[in-house]
């Protein structure tokens, strides 16, 4: 990184990193002892030495600066932060003439306060006789998303992005960007749902292997897929009579009204009823009643991971027919098989037959993702053959095929 060399060179004397974290955990930024600890991990993770205590002190009674407010003396400088009670914001600033990761020390005040979304500017102190070099342009992570995919192991996932739209509704962060390399992306509580250009991949996948599988699908139900892209493929298939999308947070399909018109155009097709329910509820009332359920959910943390239990499944079961088929989010093999092992094992003592097959989006982590095939009857082994409206991107019957054989790693899944 030019940076690194440039201060190898002595060309900077110093960098400073402020970090504004946002809704972060109450209980953390409201302990001084949770803060000096943080100050602590926080050196040991930068590799920076600390120079006496951290001082804490607390402040006022005002409601706008109500908070703790540290200091922390380390090598060649300060590490100084406030901590906002009444926002559950932190802001943190990191001055060293010592190099250190900006990123690293970014990430781990993120989850070290359970912030939902983080800030961060760097900026640098130069040398007096550097002031007519060239200036270098350092990596704003405000012009970069990231996603955390696996944080003790170190991995992340960034794209230079810029944010278009935030909003805290009463289920979730929901953000839309502006990103170079996949154009609009919708993010949900930190996780990429997915971008204008990788999209179809995960849609057509989750959408046509039941469709082409079970000989009459006409009615149809999605659960989540707030989105629209989900409804936009199942409307594709001529068969399909009624289609029913239950969707527990309105704000994103405003979200996708607005910003995302190549998902929300399923929104547009007469056979399209939109429900704003709890998905729970809204199976208990509808016994026996479709043919395909399609689970479009978000990741299995937080108010997603009940979709992902016994009793939502015999629930899935018992709003099926007698020939039903599920298929549902399973994420992907290479981080989560133990936890695809596990899902699988309850489908399989609710359903009598179950697949894993899977499908690849560059912006999932690892770049692959997977779906449970559920089925009271049909085998989809061998795909039906018949003419969609509208035209395909990834799906086709070879993809639908091959789509189930696993890789030998994971093929227990499907035996
Ligand atoms: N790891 C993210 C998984 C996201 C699954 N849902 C995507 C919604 C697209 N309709």
């Amino acid at each position: 990184m030019q940076f690194v060399d440039e201060f190898k060179a002595g060309r900077l004397w110093g960098m400073l990193t402020s970090i504004d974290l946002f809704d972060c955990s109450p209980e953390k930024i409201r302990s001084e002892k949770e803060i000096k600890k943080y100050v602590i991990e926080l050196c040991k993770r930068i590799d920076m030495k600390r120079f006496g205590p951290t001082y804490t002190v607390r402040f006022g009674e005002e409601e706008r600066v109500k908070g703790y407010s540290m200091m922390q003396l380390i090598e060649t400088s300060n590490i100084s932060g406030h901590f906002a009670e009444r926002t559950n914001s932190a802001y943190i600033d990191i001055f060293s003439c010592k190099y250190y990761d900006p990123f690293k020390a970014e990430q781990f005040s993120k989850k070290f306060f359970g912030a939902k979304r983080a800030e961060s500017y760097f900026t640098v102190r130069r040398m007096p006789w550097a002031k007519e070099q060239k200036r270098i342009e350092i990596p704003n992570p405000r012009d970069w998303f990231f996603e955390t995919l696996e944080f003790n192991r170190g991995v992340s996932l960034s794209l230079k992005a810029k944010q278009v739209y935030s909003k805290k509704s009463p289920y979730q962060n929901i953000e839309v960007y502006k990103t170079k390399a996949f154009g609009r992306m919708l993010v949900l509580d930190g996780a990429i749902q997915l971008t204008e250009s990788d999209e179809f991949a995960y849609q057509e996948m989750l959408v046509h292997p039941a469709l082409f599988t079970h000989p009459k699908p006409e009615k149809v139900l999605v659960i989540g897929g707030g989105d629209g892209g989900i409804l936009r493929e199942v409307e594709k298939h001529s068969d399909v009579k009624e289609i029913d999308l239950c969707e527990i947070d309105e704000e994103v399909v405003l979200t996708a009204k607005k910003f995302l018109p190549f998902t929300a155009s399923g929104f547009k097709d007469k056979r399209a009823n939109i429900f704003y329910e709890d998905g729970f509820r809204f199976l208990k009332g509808r016994k026996n009643h479709y043919d395909v359920i399609i689970v479009d959910s978000t990741d299995p943390i937080g108010p997603a991971k009940v979709l992902f239990s016994p009793k939502f499944f015999k629930l899935i079961k018992n709003s099926l027919k007698k020939d039903g088929i599920m298929v549902n989010q399973s994420e992907g093999i290479f981080y989560r098989l133990k936890f695809i092992a596990e899902t699988a094992k309850k489908i399989k003592k609710i359903f009598p037959k179950y697949w894993y097959y899977y499908t690849m989006v560059p912006t999932y982590p690892s770049g692959t993702i997977g779906f449970g095939f559920a089925s009271k009857k049909y085998s989809p082994i061998k795909p039906r053959k018949k003419k969609l409206k509208g035209s395909l991107k990834y799906y086709s019957e070879e993809i639908h095929k091959s789509a189930f054989v696993l890789p030998k790693f994971a093929e227990n899944l499907n035996k």
